[in-house]
């Protein structure tokens, strides 16, 4: 077999490249040509100085993560850092792409770092549950200070190569396009000069900065272990002789790589990544091309929905029924612009660039130019079918036709066309241009080269999709149902929402149902009518307790909207269990956990059975992008086979609930979800 390496000369230059696509990723066979390279490098007098650098369209992307968990080939990441720092000729990092996790650490353990102005460095272990695990707890630390490692390896964001050069971590920026030639040039202005060796730099060590650091962040991780493990680490450190801070970092790296936690967020990783993939239809399909999208309906979702495709450079029709309505969207499009603006994320250019490709109308028939048209008005099947039977007269032929419907039958929909293979439903969740997810619903009849489009699209709008089949909810709403369920009924039985929630929150979630309801509108959904009072949401509601933009809802709330528990909330609790006579009992954790969670894994087991879903992950990852499920869990099904699938089963049947049979025939079968 070939190797990914190769060596070749520049005067006394010795040039390493990597060519591993697609992401130059630091597996067996590149680390071994590396090492051989540096070998080379050694032996030959000739040679007065390295470069390492990488083809392809990024720098190395990290250890290969396929590795983890196989028999360990030598050399390891960690021995073969050591040696690029060890030798005794400068070696120079040329950066292009992604410098990131092992990649990172390559660069850090040469003596300098050139990189391309586009170029980004990052340590994102953490976000697979790790921590840098080749010198970069250590050498970091030395060469960019504590403050920004602490914030690389415990938050895993990216920072830019001008980021970069003003910590430190980068020597000199080269001119974009002709990097090798600019990492060349340095080498020889640096050949004969003693090498500089991270490892031997002192760290300057204070201790305020681990307590600041901590006390802003205690929140951020709670209930992760890589970032607290990331913090100890280089704080235990810091000030000790190198040798003995890598020694804590391997104990502390085989340590987190051995835990669920890990095992779950690289679960996530490859199952975001197996989601792009639809089963039966060819990845190289014909795709339609997608010059302009169409919104209909200027609202909360339309505008937000608009704003994904004006960020990425795609220009959008946006059509209202009246101009208030029109004027009132896309202000407030332009508001949400310029906060991101003010906070620094984007530049005043920016906000009109995107803005500028936005062509507010009232012409129903201006979507005819559109080559994807999204309907995003409120959840009523008719008004939904009478809007796709004029779509269908105006649209171009080959245009995909899109419902942005949280619940509502697809192939109702598309029946009210002549094209049913073109339509589907794309569901966004709210705000739309801001979360992750988008459920990419696939009608009976709707056309491979439409679903395929539907998620190239997506990821040019840099969303995660799923594929859903049509179904009441989808995967993620549909789940959500037995929750709420469960949850409404423990009040009558006597739970309190706050002691429903806090099991959520200990859980890893970022709020429970109820604090949920709050935050999305107790409003939602209800009929209107304050005479029509059947439950306890509705009581809410119609006393104008609609959460907390009106500072009451389940819970009270202060002017800062910190929440309290009602007194007036558990009088309503209290009026309806005695008006339905519902018996009491004390609810437990085990029991609110069975009830809101293992009924949740039974909904997905029939998801699955159903094949409402392609496969278990793509449920996992719902769960995480679309409803805030604790990455480090997994998604409700991989927790589901941590905790024991006989478990769910014993837990579900202890309190009456139906088994689905999937779930039952997998339990019984010592069988997980996702293997
Ligand atoms: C580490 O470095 C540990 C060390 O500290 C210590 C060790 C001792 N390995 O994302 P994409 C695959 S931990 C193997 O769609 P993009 C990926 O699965 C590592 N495979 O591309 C996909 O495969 P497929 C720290 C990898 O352009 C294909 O490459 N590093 C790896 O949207 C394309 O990926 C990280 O965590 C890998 N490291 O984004 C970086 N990375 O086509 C993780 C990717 O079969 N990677 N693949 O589905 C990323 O963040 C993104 O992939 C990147 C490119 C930004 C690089």
């Amino acid at each position: 077999m070939t190797s990914p390496i190769t060596t070749t000369r520049q005067g006394d230059v010795l040039i390493i490249t990597s060519d591993n696509p697609p992401v130059n990723a630091l597996g067996a066979a590149v680390r071994q040509g590396i090492q051989a390279g540096i070998q080379e490098a050694k032996g030959d007098d000739g040679i007065k100085a390295v470069v390492i650098t990488c083809a392809g369209k990024t720098f190395f992307a990290g250890a290969d993560i396929t590795e983890f968990g196989k028999p360990m080939q030598e050399p390891s990441l960690p021995v073969l850092v050591d040696e690029i720092e060890a030798l005794d000729k400068p070696v120079i990092a040329a950066v292009h792409g992604t410098a990131l996790g092992g990649g990172c650490e390559v660069a850090l353990a040469s003596h300098y770092r050139i990189a391309v102005p586009s170029a980004k460095f990052g340590l994102p272990e953490v976000k697979l549950g790790i921590l840098p695990g080749a010198g970069g707890t250590q050498r970091m630390p030395r060469v960019a200070g504590v403050e920004t490692a602490l914030e690389m390896a415990t938050k895993g964001d990216p920072i830019s190569a001008e980021q970069a050069k003003a910590a430190g971590l980068v020597d000199r920026l080269a001119t974009e396009g002709n990097l090798l030639a600019d990492a060349v040039a340095f080498a020889q202005e640096v050949i004969g000069k003693p090498v500089s060796r991270s490892s031997e730099r002192p760290v300057t060590v204070d201790p305020a900065v681990f307590e600041g650091f901590r006390a802003k962040n205690a929140k951020r991780f709670r209930g992760m272990d890589a970032p607290n493990t990331i913090m100890d680490l280089i704080e235990q450190t810091a000030g000790k002789p190198y040798a003995e801070g890598v020694q804590a970092e391997r104990m502390g790296f085989m340590k987190l790589i051995m835990g669920t936690q890990s095992a779950a967020l690289r679960h996530i990783f490859f199952a975001e990544r197996k989601a792009a993939k639809i089963d039966g239809i060819a990845e190289d399909i014909a795709l339609r091309d997608i010059k302009r999208v169409g919104v209909i309906g200027a609202g909360t979702m339309g505008g937000g929905i608009s704003m994904n495709f004006l960020s990425a450079g795609i220009p959008v029709t946006i059509v209202e029924m009246a101009q208030d309505a029109l004027d009132r969207g896309t202000g407030v499009m332009r508001k949400n612009y310029e906060a991101t603006a003010a906070k620094g994320r984007m530049t005043a250019e920016q906000v009109e660039g995107a803005m500028g490709l936005l062509n507010p109308t009232l012409d129903f028939g201006a979507l005819g130019e559109c080559d994807l048209i999204i309907e995003a008005v409120y959840e009523n099947m008719d008004v939904k079918k009478e809007i796709f039977g004029k779509l269908d007269q105006v649209a171009k032929p080959g245009a995909i036709l899109a419902s942005n419907t949280s619940y509502l039958n697809i192939d109702e929909i598309a029946a009210a066309t002549s094209r049913p293979q073109d339509v589907l439903g794309l569901h966004f969740f709210s705000p739309a241009n801001v979360m992750k997810l988008l459920e990419i619903v696939r009608g009976a009849k709707t056309a491979d080269d439409v679903l395929a489009t539907a998620m190239a699209v997506s990821k040019k709008i840099r969303k995660v999709a799923v594929i859903a089949g049509v179904c009441y909810g989808f995967i993620g709403n549909r789940m959500l149902m037995p929750r709420q369920v469960e949850a409404n009924k423990m009040l009558l039985e006597g739970a309190t929402p706050e002691q429903i929630d806090k099991v959520h929150v200990a859980f890893g979630m970022p709020m429970g149902p109820f604090q949920m309801a709050d935050l999305a509108g107790v409003d939602i959904g209800w009929h209107r009518d304050p005479n029509r009072i059947e439950n306890i949401r509705d009581a809410l509601a119609a006393e104008g307790r609609w959460g907390q933009k009106k500072n009451a809802g389940f819970y009270d709330y202060d002017e800062k909207r910190s929440p309290s528990n009602s007194p007036r909330v558990a009088e309503l609790i209290a009026e309806w269990r005695e008006k339905l006579g519902v018996p009491q009992h004390e609810i437990t954790e085990e029991e609110i956990v069975v009830r809101t969670l293992y009924t949740m894994v039974n909904e997905g087991a029939l998801i699955l059975a159903e094949k409402m879903a392609q496969r278990a992950s793509d449920i996992d990852v719902v769960w995480v992008y679309g409803y805030g499920w604790p990455p480090y869990r997994g998604g409700p099904m991989f927790w589901a086979d941590t905790e024991g699938l006989k478990k769910i089963v014993e837990g579900l049947e202890k309190y009456g609930f139906e088994v689905a049979p999937l779930l039952r025939e997998k339990a019984e079968k010592g069988e997980k979800f996702n293997k």
